[in-house]
């Protein structure tokens, strides 16, 4: 089935924000901190305030009293120092683009040009740009955290010191993993309109969903989340960065009530690269013991995570994720592992596609490589030996999670199948010999899906037969209406076309979690599901009723409810919707009507997985890396939409092979952010993306009636570790056994060059 949606933004008839304009609506724009740490010495309105068609300059003091900051999840078994970020920096700024000030205005232009006339002095401190330097606590962010360690999770499992002195060898690894931006189309914004006379704000954002940043701005302006109907219009990308509530965004809330009249606030392309929370930004010194065979006895890693300024609702939770996820889909009797997530005078990070798993699976999966490196064993037969087996799911990782479901070692296999991997060695030798660059590289991935918070779903089917569903997921491309409606064509027998999907509105479905951690299919469609079930009993009874069988003998064939071995005896699904609603026509004591609730919650994470391969060249006269081949196998249990599954796999992917070859938000020693246009953070382009192979295989899990696990991040996470390993294999002959991502061509140029593989002008 392919996406019903897409007609409606293909027309240009989609609504975001940027598009809800109301009447009397002023414009909020935002004055930031252009030092990466300072004291505030003074910030000078006056000269804005007085401009014409300017209504307000605020800044923190005139929030005093009003707003809680923005409060901030800490992650079962981690510790968290409480600096949460501030709306409006009061007395000290501690990144570029951190808001100080607001300003108010009848126009975008006006309220922009009033910037001009704020001035701002600074008493500058030292910027601290390299987490572990951060650790030795010199330059302090937040005075009460003395080493700046604002985030603490440690885990042991297992007998690791047995497993330390046992081993045969003990391979070492140290690993950076740069941060990255996230880059939606449609950079943040939100619209508030308060109602007096009802006490009710309403509130429009691109969010990934209105309930998680509803309860937010429910606790930051003390007002019950009831009387805030929170409405996530088209949303033109998120990738996991409009999963919390901007502070920007309380602006516009607190000033729309103060005020009296509707506020808009959007930022523009720069301050969505300065100040919305990045992801990745992690360091990792891991030791791997194995014995003489290469088997995993042991693994001990210290993850140093970069946090950014200060915690946001969820920067605690993309670390976290990668240190429980430290053992990957391998079967370690022993681990040991310990995170830190320091302070630096950067943005916050927060989730980005993968969050916590592609860092997991970058560092497991080069790890793994190492260690065949080390024992002469073959990359792909040492994961074989390692591997988690089908037969020990449900599976304890040591680390605090339960793996539900798994068949590793076939995803590998089929992913070997599809690049020919044999075939692959033997091209690469003979390619070797001509003094050719080409690396293999492969990666077997898991990440943590789902969450244990419950979903919620309404279906309503109106006496004409059509059919409404509410969902408290919200798409903001992932095409939930054309899935959603696909669950509902399946359980009731109807035509999708006869399916409507509502999303994003708290006002139509008060309760609801989000779209987040590839949870809408697992969680948000097994909540439909389970209301679903409740109409087909329903049906089932008036039907029984009205042709006058036992309600087990009512069979439904092809959108009709007919009596078991008496197909004619039948009645369509408009009929039985129809009578639904006319209380003659039911059994005794049925209540009319046909609408049904659905909560669903899962017993604990699934875990969806795959195996990625690919095939490298590194041109030595560019450093050019370039792709020859790339596959992969996923497996997210099972699949509802192969075609809207494949496109998540090749989105997701793109953006794997963005973090391996390009990505990388650049600071300089000042905390200046150099990568905040797109002609300095290098996205990929079209014509860079290489052709791919994708394939899925089904291993359902036991933990929802769906079978399902989620995507929705799957290319993302087994992406940059298979390419990583490719372009380590490609230079192993050179002696290279680690570079850090990204993998552009001037750094691989200027490794060739040292290594005096090049001749030709010392620069470039
Ligand atoms: N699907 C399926 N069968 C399954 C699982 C998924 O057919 N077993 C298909 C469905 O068509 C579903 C889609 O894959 O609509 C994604 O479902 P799921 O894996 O449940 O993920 P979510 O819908 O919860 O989406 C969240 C996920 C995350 S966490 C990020 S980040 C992300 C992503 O999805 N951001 C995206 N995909 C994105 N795609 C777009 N276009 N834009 C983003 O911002």
């Amino acid at each position: 089935l392919r996406r019903t949606e897409d007609i409606r933004f293909l027309e240009g008839r989609a609504r975001y924000v940027d598009d809800i304009v109301l009447p009397g609506m002023l414009h909020l724009v935002v004055l930031r901190s252009t030092v990466a740490h300072a004291d505030l010495r003074g910030i000078h309105a006056e000269a804005a305030r007085r401009l014409p068609e300017v209504v307000a300059v605020i800044t923190a003091a005139d929030l005093a009293g009003r707003v809680h900051p923005l409060p901030f999840n800490v992650p079962e078994g981690a510790r968290a120092a409480p600096v949460p970020h501030p709306i409006l920096a009061r007395e000290r700024v501690r990144y570029v683009g951190e808001p100080i000030a607001a300003v108010l205005a009848e126009s975008r232009s006006v309220a922009l040009d009033a910037l001009d006339h704020i001035s701002v002095e600074y008493e500058t401190r030292p910027p601290l740009l390299d987490p572990r330097q951060a650790l030795q606590g010199h330059v302090l962010l937040h005075d009460a955290w003395g080493d700046n360690v604002l985030l603490r999770w440690q885990r042991t499992g297992g007998d690791i010191a047995g497993a330390f002195r046992t081993a045969a060898r003990v391979v070492r690894g140290t690993f950076h993993i740069p941060r990255l931006v996230a880059a939606p189309l449609e950079p943040r914004g939100a619209v508030a309109s308060f109602d007096p006379v009802i006490d009710l704000l309403t509130f429009w954002c691109s969010s990934q969903d209105p309930y998680r940043p509803r309860a937010q701005l429910s606790h930051v302006l003390d007002r019950p989340a009831d009387r805030i109907r929170y409405i996530v219009p088209d949303v033109g990308g998120a990738f996991g960065s409009k999963g919390t509530l901007p502070p920007e965004a309380v602006l516009a809330a607190v000033l729309a009530i103060i005020h009296g009249r509707p506020v808009k606030w959007v930022e523009d392309r720069r301050e969505n690269f300065a100040a919305a929370y990045q992801g990745r930004g992690l360091d990792a010194d891991v030791e791997m013991a194995v014995d003489r065979d290469g088997r995993i006895l042991g693994l001990r890693a210290r993850l140093v995570a970069d946090l950014g300024a200060y915690l946001l609702p969820l920067t605690p939770v993309p670390p976290v994720t990668a240190a429980m996820l430290m053992t990957g889909v391998y079967a370690i009797p022993a681990a040991e592992v310990q995170l830190l997530g320091v302070a630096t005078t950067k943005v916050p990070t927060g989730p980005y596609r993968g969050a916590g798993r592609p860092e997991a699976a970058y560092i497991v999966e080069q790890m793994v490589d190492l260690v065949a490196r080390d024992l002469g064993i073959d990359p792909v037969e040492l994961r074989r030996r390692n591997l988690i087996p089908p037969d020990r799911f449900p599976y304890d990782n040591l680390l605090g999670y339960l793996y539900d479901s798994g068949d590793y070692g076939r995803a590998l296999d089929r992913v070997c199948g599809l690049i020919g991997y044999d075939r692959q060695r033997v091209e690469q030798r003979r390619a070797r010999g001509e003094g050719r660059l080409v690396g293999i590289g492969v990666s077997v991935y898991v990440e943590r899906a789902g969450e244990r918070l419950p979903e919620h779903a309404r279906v309503a089917v109106e006496p004409d037969g059509r059919i409404t569903v509410w969902s408290g997921s919200t798409a903001h491309g992932q095409g939930h209406e054309t899935t959603f409606a696909q669950i509902v064509a399946d359980v009731l027998g109807v035509d999708p076309q006869a399916v409507t999907v509502r999303q994003g509105d708290s006002g139509a479905l008060p309760r609801g979690a989000g779209t987040f951690a590839s949870r809408s299919v697992t969680v948000g469609g097994s909540a439909v599901i389970q209301a679903l079930w409740q109409i087909r009993t329903k049906m089932s009874a008036i039907a029984a009723h009205l042709l006058e069988a036992a309600g087990d003998d009512v069979e439904w064939v092809n959108g009709r409810l007919c009596v078991r071995g008496s197909p004619t005896r039948a009645l369509t699904f408009p009929e039985v919707a129809a009578a639904a609603y006319q209380q003659t026509r039911l059994p005794s004591g049925m209540a009319p009507g046909l609408e049904a609730d659905g909560e669903f919650a899962l017993p604990g994470p699934v875990f969806p997985f795959g195996a990625c391969a690919a095939v490298v060249e590194i041109k030595p006269e560019t450093g050019d890396a370039q792709v020859l081949r790339l596959a992969a196998v996923d497996d997210a249990g099972r699949v509802i939409n192969p075609l809207l599954a494949e496109g998540q796999v090749r989105g997701a992917t793109v953006q794997g092979l963005g973090q391996a070859f390009r990505e990388e938000a650049v600071y300089d020693d000042a905390g200046q952010l150099l990568t905040a246009t797109f002609t300095d953070y290098a996205l990929l382009r079209a014509g860079d993306v290489p052709a791919m192979e994708s394939e899925f295989q089904e291993t359902p899990s036991p933990f929802n009636p769906l079978g399902a696990k989620g995507i929705g991040e799957a290319g993302a996470i087994g992406t940059p570790a298979a390419v990583a390993n490719a372009v380590i294999d490609a230079l192993a002959p050179l002696g290279i056994t680690h570079v850090d991502l990204p993998f552009t061509a001037p750094k691989l140029w200027g490794i060739l060059r040292s290594l005096g593989r090049l001749s030709g002008p010392a620069t470039r």
